[in-house]
């Protein structure tokens, strides 16, 4: 991995102007940038030849680990063997492996799957679904759509509007209208440094019925909702929260829609936070970990008795108009296929169920640490809230988040929290530096 670091070198570029970069801070990057040009398993190399410990598995999709050689291969073929095929009207065989083996792996009977390019798409995706859905049933009257404040669902015009992030909002006009959005959960005053799901909370689930009783059931069309939280910061639902929602969607007529984009394919130690909560929901939506985060990929996956009410009319008609020039497209399917093979074999679907324990101590550790306000986790998922500077939010977590990566560390942060969500091959010891590391840091932050 070392060998060409040289040459890498070489090749980082002087002008950084012209890349307008995607949720960064433009001018502080590009005035002391932080550039990857390898990595390998749990680690990166920076341009500065630093062995970085990945702490976040990217941005929560490399689960399996960096440059997998299964995944690289898989790729290499590909590439050699069939580049592209038209989406529309046409099919590949590996795009139909894919989705038996998703439907497969998918708990009940979430058994149709919609392949989009990223977890924007995938929420996009659900939405028009989830309304053309009633539609086709005669149930046109459904077209509200109820997210949850704090919810990231992307960034996209639908995902911004169900989303409940108020500075991913505010920016962009009316966004759709006929959404509400229930109560987020985070009661630090109750739950703070709860160890896995809180205690307290479950009764949030009942603002639903209060939306419904202000709008009428017969207008609303779907919840969509993240299992866990985890872009705002890691919110993780109350005991039997997420079941109390499933009842009152059911009892409805109201289809549940579950983000699984950062909780799919074993962040939580069950392939999905559907198997781990145990709670079903109608429509479920994943990227990022199903091609371990190397080629974009979402998929959206449905109930058979949502695909069916589809398939009405004359054959020969298209049945939902949607979709995107690489749905299901090779590349991206050859690499979903190595990776669903890489974590059977090594058996990462489950690996966090059994590091969750070790993860949960460790990580707690750090509750006498400075500025710690709140510890949570859950599955491979962990966060630590820091008190922010008086009228500087956001500047302390940033400032560890540099400090981090000068002592090789990388995690992530966002407002006064950092999120922690490592590849699910991490080991023990691992482990241990992420959080001894993390101490060293928040003695050193102001
Ligand atoms: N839904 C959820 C729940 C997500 O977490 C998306 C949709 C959008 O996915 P795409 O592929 O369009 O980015 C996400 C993405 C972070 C972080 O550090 C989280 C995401 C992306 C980047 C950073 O919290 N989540």
């Amino acid at each position: 991995m070392t060998e060409n670091r040289k040459e890498i070198n070489n090749q980082i570029p002087n002008d950084l102007s012209s890349f307008w970069m995607p949720f960064s801070a433009n001018r502080q990057f590009k005035k002391s940038p932080r550039m990857f040009v390898a990595a390998k398993d749990m680690h990166y190399i920076s341009a500065d030849g630093r062995l970085i410990l990945d702490g976040t598995a990217g941005l929560w999709c490399v689960n399996a680990g960096h440059c997998r050689p299964k995944i690289t291969k898989a790729i290499q073929q590909q590439a050699q063997e069939l580049d592209y095929a038209p989406a529309f009207q046409m099919g590949h065989p590996k795009a139909f492996q894919l989705a038996n083996k998703l439907a497969d792996l998918a708990p009940a009977d979430l058994n149709n799957v919609f392949f989009t390019n990223s977890g924007s798409e995938s929420v996009e995706t659900a939405l028009k679904i989830a309304l053309a859905y009633h539609r086709v049933r005669g149930e046109g009257s459904r077209f509200r759509l109820i997210g949850r404040e704090r919810g990231y669902h992307g960034v996209n015009f639908g995902g911004t509007s169900v989303g409940g992030i108020m500075p991913n909002r505010k920016m962009f006009g009316t966004l759709l209208t006929g959404v509400d959005h229930i109560a987020h959960t985070h009661l630090p005053q109750k739950n703070a440094f709860s160890k896995g799901q809180p205690e307290y909370g479950a009764h949030l689930a009942d603002e639903l019925e209060r939306i419904i009783a202000l709008h009428d059931a017969s207008t609303i069309a779907a919840l969509i909702i993240e299992p866990v939280a985890g872009s705002t910061g890691v919110l993780i639902p109350p005991k039997n929260y997420l079941q109390r929602l499933r009842e009152i969607c059911t009892k409805h007529g109201i289809l549940l829609i579950f983000d699984e984009v950062i909780t799919g394919f074993g962040r939580l130690g069950a392939p999905f936070a559907a198997d781990y909560f145990d709670v079903i929901p109608d429509i479920m939506i994943t990227a990022k970990g199903l091609t371990n985060g190397v080629i974009p990929m979402g998929a959206v996956f449905v109930k058979s008795e949502i695909y069916n009410a589809f398939m009405r009319g004359d054959e020969h008609l298209i049945e939902f108009m949607h979709g995107y020039t690489y749905s299901g497209n090779p590349m991206a399917a050859a690499t979903a296929l190595a990776t669903l093979e890489t974590y059977k074999e090594e058996g990462l679907l489950t690996r966090a169920a059994d590091l969750a324990d070790y993860w949960q101590e460790a990580l707690h550790s750090l509750k006498d640490a400075p500025f710690v306000i709140d510890i949570r986790n859950i599955g491979l998922i962990g966060a630590i809230e820091l008190e922010p500077i008086k009228n500087m939010p956001t500047k302390r977590a940033f400032s560890a988040f540099i400090k981090a990566y000068e002592n090789g560390l990388l995690i992530r942060t966002t407002g006064d929290i950092i999120a922690l969500s490592p590849p699910l091959i991490i080991e023990k010891n691992q482990i241990d530096e992420i959080v001894d590391g993390l101490r060293k840091i928040l003695h050193e932050v102001e």
